[in-house]
């Protein structure tokens, strides 16, 4: 069997317990098949040398952990600038905040050439590399260009925004050039993929060979939608853990005579916050039964603080949360509580299953696996609503969940008071068919299908 290389810019120890989907995901993928794991180690070398990086190497069980410091040059241009200042916001449709201007691209370049320049000293032959997410778009083509022919598979985590948004960044064409260097582009949804679809053939020239390949650059690449998922079992386990079940109870007999809603994510403009908390305001105001009753929960967690964006955000939802309770709280009922911290990943099954209705209402998400977390903690018998985001790429797979359009505030009002309302019968038909799917395609179906496509790309070309 091939060793599985993973590059991710963030890599976490396997053998300890992690903090989210992702790195349980990946982490389980490495540990099935031995492998290595590369990427940035998360420190931040002030002074250091901008291009270079020193490489750990670690074992952890039956993996490999390689990490590579950054120069504080780097990791402002690399990391804080061009993908979290330029792709990010644009990548999830924010044009308005994207700072084109900053000359970010060259740290980009810098960073992504350093990765390569240090994962070719770690290869073997007839490795399998899959690598993930917006920050390390361009790594394959550098990879190509200092002479490596291994199978290269990418999953991008965000969304591919339609083909006039993309040519908004000025380097989009050698980004999307820079796609052709795999072998097999992994996306979350089947709108990503007609996004990837319509912009290689408008912009890019290239040929449709059908069955979702495409030919541009001299190099054939082969596109799919493998959305990600959870690990359900591990997050039913969690929540009949002592520590779930504790939250739960806690919670149940804090809130006995409420109504539970939740919403749990990063602090991220990508997220909806302020029409969520604005939707909950209009729910109390059109929907006064609610007064004295319903209260939303809201988690969010602390996110790259250090970009001016994010503390604009910071600042709104606590003037909006401030301002909700100020109008409509009373002594012995306060309509929102917001927390902008971690909750401990263990005590979140307890929260999600106390909750009647949970409020996931992002503008744009590539996936979100908070709606499929939730689903998952919930008693068959007595489950929660979900109200999603059509936005999400969660969408195209829970289309039993209530699905709001989070712009329109109205709506979203009107909607999340259905989801408060809905009989005891309709929350058990849905949540029966919300899980289903959600174990159909789970996190192990996941990488399973990606590295099978990836490998069958393999044999087909040694056949042709
Ligand atoms: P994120 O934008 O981080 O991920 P999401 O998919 O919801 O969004 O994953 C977040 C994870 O962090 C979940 O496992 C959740 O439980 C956890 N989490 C969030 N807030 C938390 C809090 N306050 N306390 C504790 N845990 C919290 C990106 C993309 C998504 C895509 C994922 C995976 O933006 O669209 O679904 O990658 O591909």
């Amino acid at each position: 069997m091939s060793r599985l290389v993973v590059v991710s810019n963030r890599v976490a120890d396997p053998r300890k317990a992690a903090a989210g989907g992702l790195a349980v995901a990946l982490g389980d993928a490495l540990n099935t098949t031995g492998g290595l794991w590369f990427g940035w180690s998360g420190t931040v070398v002030e002074g250091g040398m901008p291009g270079e990086g020193e490489l750990h190497v670690q074992q952890a069980g039956k993996v490999t952990l390689a990490t590579v410091d950054l120069s504080a040059e780097d990791h402002a241009g690399y990391y804080l600038g061009y993908s979290n200042g330029v792709l990010w916001p644009v990548f999830h449709l924010r044009l308005d905040l994207a700072r084109f201007d900053a000359g970010y691209i060259s740290a980009y370049r810098r960073v992504n050439r350093l990765f390569a320049r240090l994962l070719m000293t770690q290869l073997k032959p007839g490795d399998i590399l899959w690598i993930h997410d917006y920050h390390l778009i361009p790594l394959a083509a550098e990879l190509r260009t200092l002479g490596c022919t291994h199978r290269i598979g990418f999953f991008l985590h965000i969304p591919l925004p339609p083909q006039q948004v993309l040519a908004a960044i000025p380097q989009h064409e050698w980004l999307m050039r820079a796609m052709f260097a795999y072998d097999l582009l992994g996306f979350q949804s089947e709108a990503d993929l007609q996004n990837f679809s319509r912009y290689v053939q408008a912009e890019a020239g290239a040929v449709d060979l059908g069955e979702n390949r495409f030919r541009a650059f001299n190099r054939t690449v082969r596109a799919g939608a493998f959305p990600i998922g959870i690990d359900v079992d591990e997050f039913a386990a969690l929540t009949h853990a002592k520590e779930g079940v504790d939250m739960y109870e806690r919670m149940k007999a804090e809130y006995s005579r409420r109504k539970l809603l939740i919403g749990v994510e990063r602090l991220d403009y990508s997220k909806g916050l302020p029409q969520r908390l604005r939707a909950f305001k209009t729910l109390l105001q059109r929907y006064p039964e609610n007064l004295r009753s319903a209260t939303l929960i809201q988690i969010a967690s602390p996110s790259r603080e250090d970009m001016g964006t994010y503390t604009d955000l910071l600042q709104e939802l606590e003037s909006l949360c401030g301002a909700i309770n100020g109008d409509f709280g009373e002594l012995d009922w306060m309509p929102v509580r917001y927390m902008h911290r971690n909750v401990a990943r263990k005590r979140l099954p307890g929260l999600y299953r106390v909750a009647r209705v949970a409020l996931v209402t992002p503008l744009r998400d590539g996936m979100n696996l908070v709606a499929k977390e939730f689903v998952a903690a919930q008693d068959p018998a007595d489950p929660g609503v979900l109200v999603l985001s059509r936005f999400a790429g969660a969408a195209e797979q829970l289309q039993d969940a209530l699905l709001v359009n989070p712009y329109d505030i109205d709506g979203s009002a009107d909607t999340i008071q259905q989801a408060l309302q809905m009989p005891l019968q309709e929350r058990q038909i849905r949540h029966q068919k919300l899980l289903r799917n959600i174990r159909t395609q789970d996190v192990h179906w996941w990488r399973q299908t990606f590295l099978q496509a990836l490998g069958d790309g393999a044999r087909s070309q040694e056949t042709m």
